[in-house]
């Protein structure tokens, strides 16, 4: 799946830097582009209480991130770093996964510059800037993951060196962007990839159709994704310090060792090992096929 490489961007950003940043220039985006902001903020905001866990929540109220427009990076970095250290900088589109990996362990998170047309609301194969600030950085006030992401960064680049990033981009993706986590009041959701769909968050949660899964670190490691549809499986959490306790605390040498060994599950697949939460029907994902 070939990467983008600096020079391909070079000939649409001449000013990118080595590390694939580009300066956001807030003051370009037009009416319109901070019109499209504010509806998907306003409808994704009204859709997660009682969807998105608190600690989602709370983040996502300290950044008023929902219809004051598209946020400028510098001001929204301000109060991140001043809360975990992390700051927001702007890349084009997809960046090459070491130069992504590098960018995550020193606690700055890459996010698109662009956003979604209005003819793509609820739909895009590339991270756009709401995905990616609404999505993503919310989290990141929060101290725990903040130093999960970090973490994540820093296994990404030792799990390239022992060629294991599918394996280590499974973790990403059932944490990260569709993760799911256990409170007293039910299931909430942490992922980015869910708070950011309209469609996706009432899914995830509600419908029969999914499997939803207790997390485990082999487990999610050997489980195929799906990118282009909805999740036939979702992995839960816990909590916070068990995601941390289970990967950046954890070696991961011995783990590889055991996954070079197992065979990859499907995304539907259960095992007698898992501790379901909800069995999935998989109707929804039927009908699809
Ligand atoms: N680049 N901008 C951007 N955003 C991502 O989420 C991203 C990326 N490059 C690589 C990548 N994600 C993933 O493939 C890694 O988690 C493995
Ligand atoms: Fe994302």
């Amino acid at each position: 799946m070939g990467e983008i490489t600096l020079e391909q961007y070079r000939r649409d950003y001449p000013e990118i830097a080595e590390d694939f940043t580009i300066p956001q220039r807030w003051e370009s985006y037009t009416e319109d582009e901070h019109a499209v902001w504010n509806l998907l903020g306003a409808r994704q905001s009204a859709l997660l209480p009682g969807a998105a866990c608190a600690e989602f929540l709370e983040g996502l109220g300290r950044l008023s991130l929902t219809t004051g427009g598209i946020p400028d990076f510098e001001k929204l970095s301000a109060t991140l770093s001043s809360h975990t250290g992390w700051q927001v900088v702007a890349v084009p589109g997809l960046v090459p996964d070491d130069v992504f990996f590098q960018h995550l362990a020193n606690r700055r998170f890459p996010a698109g510059r662009f956003i979604r047309r209005r003819d793509q609301l609820d739909y895009l194969q590339e991270p756009d800037v709401f995905h990616d600030v609404f999505g993503h950085v919310p989290m990141l006030m929060h101290p725990v993951f903040a130093d999960y992401l970090q973490a994540y960064g820093e296994g990404g680049l030792r799990a390239q060196g022992l060629g294991m990033l599918e394996h280590l981009a499974r973790l990403y993706w059932y944490t990260v962007e569709f993760g799911l986590l256990r409170t007293d009041e039910g299931l909430r959701i942490f992922g980015s990839g869910i708070v950011s769909s309209a469609s996706e968050s009432a899914f995830c949660l509600e419908d029969p159709s999914p499997n939803r899964v207790a997390f485990d670190l082999v487990r999610v490691m050997r489980t195929r994704y799906r990118i282009d549809d909805f999740q036939q499986t979702y992995f839960v959490i816990e909590s916070f310090e068990q995601l941390l306790r289970e990967t950046a605390e954890r070696d991961f040498a011995p783990i590889y060792e055991r996954l070079r060994e197992l065979d990859d599950l499907m995304p539907e697949a259960l095992t007698a090992e898992d501790e379901i939460i909800h069995r999935g029907t998989q109707r929804y994902a039927r009908k699809r096929a």
